[in-house]
């Protein structure tokens, strides 16, 4: 494969990347496949870009700014731990309880959780919060939270089933702004809000390395974590999603199991000779996906009609960094995602998210299919 290197211009003034384009051996170059962000020399912290961009923010009060970094350290303290994983007693189940969506729980996630809470609670930057591993929501007492304007929501660690084997987890949050009067505690109401209406959303990867994306409505910037000066540091500005892609994401041990027009589109992808790229972690699938491509797709199945993966803290905020990136994410109804009117905290939701070729090319199926007797 010949690879070679460009600098190309962007809409922002101290954008350096390169991308470098691969070559494929049919000649073809295929950005999709191989798209590299590289950051120029000059060093730029989270902190310092998320301050730099407090003037982007609607309410610029300084408080979603503080919680932006109070994520930041809380994504330290896990990636610190979950790096030990293996060498202290941290690996394997909880003791005995399942989470509030009934999922059994892991010693890291309750770990990442706690850390989380600790570091929200602390700053009182946000007078509530919710978060999957815990039934309801948790209200930040005021004398912490100085009456503030924001509630969060979190998956302290997603795909935690995979932690035991090493493979990749992630952190995925969500900011909304309160509906609900601040003098009081915050209410369900706040937290039940479409995704439209997140102020910021993104995910942690711990991965080969740690990165942190996130959006606040503006494109979507990553942070590698510099494990040797101990921060976030700009590795991906303004992120952009391929328009279209060269691999499909969804776990096809359950094909049997899906609707006939989810089957039909997956023998597309296969008749295509698109690749299958499936880990089980869905932060380290949209994150691929989200450089280089692609689809995921976790629809209805017979254990799980709605789907699996919860709206509030998992579909919306990937769905919010997916959509600033220029991609787009719908469930198999064919509704946008970020528009679904949520009913209750842990509510489940189908997805199909990605490339928005490819979304639209399953729209098309569901479209032509789904009307068809079985
Ligand atoms: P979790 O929140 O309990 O970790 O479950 C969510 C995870 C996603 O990260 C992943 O895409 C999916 O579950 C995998 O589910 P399955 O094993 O059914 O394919
Ligand atoms: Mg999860």
């Amino acid at each position: 494969m010949l690879q070679r290197s460009y600098s190309i211009p962007t809409p922002h003034p101290n954008h350096f990347f390169q991308i470098i384009m691969a070559t494929g051996k049919n000649g073809k170059t295929s950005e999709a496949s191989s798209r590299l962000y590289q950051p120029s020399n000059r060093i730029v912290t989270l902190d310092e870009f998320i301050i730099r961009s407090e003037k982007d923010f609607e309410f610029a009060t300084g408080e979603l700014t503080g919680l932006l970094r109070d994520i930041g350290v809380a994504a330290k303290i896990i990636n610190r731990e979950v790096n030990k994983a293996g060498l202290v007693n941290i690996l394997g189940v909880a003791d005995g309880s399942d989470n509030a969506s009934g999922d059994v729980q892991q010693k890291l996630d309750v770990y990442a959780n706690e850390k989380l809470i600790e570091c929200l609670k602390n700053s009182g930057e946000c007078c509530a919060i919710a978060s999957e591993e815990c039934e309801d929501i948790i209200q930040v007492e005021p004398v912490f939270s100085k009456k503030s304007n924001y509630v969060v929501l979190f998956d302290p660690l997603d795909g935690s089933s995979n932690i035991d084997v090493n493979v990749s987890v992630g952190t995925i949050f969500a900011i909304y702004r309160r509906k609900s009067d601040n003098s009081g505690p915050a209410t369900r109401e706040d937290f039940l809000q479409p995704g439209i209406k997140q102020v910021a959303a993104g995910y942690v990867l711990y991965g080969t390395s740690t990165i942190l994306v996130y959006t606040t409505g503006h494109g979507v910037n990553g942070f590698t974590l510099d494990p040797s000066i101990g921060e976030f540091c700009l590795s991906h500005r303004n992120m952009r999603i391929p328009e279209n892609g060269q691999f499909y994401s969804v776990n096809q041990g359950y094909y049997s199991k899906f609707d006939l027009e989810l089957r039909r589109y997956i023998d597309h992808c296969s008749d295509q000779n698109y690749g299958l790229r499936y880990i089980g972690s869905m932060v380290s699938d949209i994150h691929r996906i989200l450089i280089q491509g692609g689809i995921f797709m976790y629809p209805s199945t017979r254990k799980y009609p709605k789907g699996k993966l919860r709206l509030l803290y998992e579909c919306n905020p990937l769905a919010m960094v997916v959509e600033q990136a220029g991609g787009k994410a719908i469930n198999t109804q064919l509704k946008r995602i970020l528009e679904i009117e949520p009913k209750e905290l842990h509510q489940r939701s189908t997805i199909a998210i990605g490339s928005p070729v490819m979304v639209n090319e399953l729209q098309e199926f569901i479209e032509r299919y789904a009307a068809l007797p079985l």
